[in-house]
């Protein structure tokens, strides 16, 4: 395209966890750009572990060992500026998962280089941090009641730096507006509880502005804040926005119970929802504490449906691949460790964000209005509108739901893009008539009917 597509105000993130940088560019072009996507989070761009005895987990990410994009599992730095550019101009930022409490684990000792050659060892990272750059507590976290033990001492044994350090705090920034000069638009910040809260606000108030196609302000910041007793969100939200991981267990729970009628309230007495990060699951409870993932097919791509469809939070798409027994497997790749390209059609990428892809065209038409008038069958069954701009029903339940909705639609044709898509004028899914306000639809076992201002005009076909 010869300039950039309005960013607007695409908020919708996707994380395309593991990718490598070729496939996110093509991904931008084809599909989240013409489909409304605000953003990828993308795996962590940074030298990183090498780990062949453990079978390359993909956890490698997590232990960087020095902060150049040279050379990952998952492409070159000049890969790496491709994709940024491309994805720009496709209209989708790029959101960079920024590991930045710590550096390598006793894991890793002795096994380097890393991936793109540096020699380091735990607490030696040459040119970079050397012992004095990290903290004095040199065992794990073992006291999580502890707020100083989380902050301060290692989590999962990871050397933990010492983010007091003006020093440190200047190599972190320095990465972080290497990938600001690149494109980056904003950045997920790994395990943020961990980084004491001033720490943390010094590095971000270093950070440079992103480029002119996003505004020219300051990158976009979302903490990953596993909220407990101990560190609760608002510790971090003067900083940025923050994941809320009380809402994955809600929606998670709620669709897998098939007791959804309650949720026109999700949200409610959480983070306030405009500095709140929201998802089904993540890449971590995916593995850890499944409540609901890929592997529940449709039941979870409607509640990925459903969070689009809902005002509160900012909304994070999984997009995951397969594995089998141990959760330390990595991503599709070959002999060397090295991921391969995604294939959506092959075996073990899972693509799930191109089944809710319809949905997000919805989230952003509907964008600034409330929910509307809801009905429900009192248990798996829930409909809703959005102010005069949208419907949406949805069917946590094992047989059909057939009714008439009254809507605040204008009446006309609208395209159903739970189950379709519409781009360019052109619905590639089923239509609806609405007609006085209301339409009649069959909402299928585990689907969802969705309907908005933006997507108006005859079928396809
Ligand atoms: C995160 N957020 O706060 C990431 O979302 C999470 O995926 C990261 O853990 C963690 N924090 C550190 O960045 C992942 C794996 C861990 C893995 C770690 C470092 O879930 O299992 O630890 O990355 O690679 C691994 C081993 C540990 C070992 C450690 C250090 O599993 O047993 O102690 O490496 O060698
Ligand atoms: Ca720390």
């Amino acid at each position: 395209p010869a300039h950039a597509a309005p960013s607007g105000d695409r908020d919708v993130i996707v994380h395309l966890f593991q990718w490598r940088w070729q496939s996110i560019a093509e991904e931008c072009e084809t599909t989240l750009g013409p489909h409304g996507f605000g953003a990828v989070q993308v795996s962590p761009p940074q030298e990183h572990v090498v780990l062949p005895g453990e079978g390359y987990p993909w956890w490698q990410d997590y232990q960087p060992v020095s902060y150049r994009l040279d050379q990952t599992r998952r492409g070159t730095r000049a890969d790496f500026v491709d994709m940024v550019d491309t994805c720009r101009e496709a209209g989708v930022k790029i959101y960079v998962d920024a590991v930045i409490n710590h550096m390598s684990g006793t894991g890793s000792v002795g096994s380097g280089p890393g991936s793109a050659g540096s020699a380091y060892g735990k607490y030696e990272y040459p040119g970079l941090y050397q012992s004095q750059d990290f903290n004095d507590c040199r065992r794990d976290i073992s006291d999580w009641n502890d707020k100083w033990e989380v902050q301060y001492c290692e989590l999962v044994g990871l050397a933990d730096l010492r983010t007091s350090s003006p020093y440190v705090r200047d190599r972190i920034a320095d990465y972080l507006n290497d990938l600001v000069a690149i494109g980056v638009a904003g950045f997920r910040i790994d395990a943020a509880k961990h980084i004491p809260e001033a720490d943390l606000q010094a590095i971000v108030s270093r950070l440079d502005d992103v480029h002119p196609d996003w505004g020219g302000g300051k990158p976009y910041v979302f903490q990953e804040v596993i909220a407990d007793g101990t560190i609760g969100t608002g510790s971090y939200t003067p900083i940025g926005d923050v994941t809320e991981f009380q809402y994955h267990r809600d929606i998670s729970h709620a669709f897998a119970d098939g007791a959804i009628s309650h949720l026109t309230g999700l949200g409610g007495g959480l983070t306030p929802g405009a500095e709140a990060v929201v998802f089904v699951a993540n890449h971590d409870t995916q593995r850890n504490d499944p409540i609901l993932t890929h592997t529940d097919g449709a039941r979870y791509d409607l509640a990925q449906k459903f969070m689009l469809a809902h005002p509160y939070g900012t909304p994070k798409v999984m997009s995951s691949y397969t594995w089998s027994g141990d959760d330390r497997t990595g991503p599709p790749m070959s002999a060397d460790g090295t991921t391969d390209p995604t294939d959506c059609s092959a075996a073990r990428w899972v693509c799930e964000h191109r089944a809710v892809a319809g949905m997000v065209s919805f989230h952003n038409a509907v964008d600034g209005h409330g929910i509307g008038s809801a009905v429900t069958d009192g248990a798996g069954r829930l409909a809703f509108a959005r102010g005069s701009a949208g419907y949406a029903a949805f069917n946590a339940t094992d047989s059909a739901w057939t009714r008439t909705f009254t809507t605040g639609l204008p009446d006309g044709t609208y395209c159903d893009v739970a189950n379709g898509t519409f781009v360019d004028g052109v619905c590639d899914g089923p239509s609806y008539e609405v007609s006085g306000g209301t339409f009649t639809a069959t909402v299928a076992a585990d689907g969802a009917v969705a309907l908005h201002v933006g997507a108006v005009g005859e079928c396809a076909d």
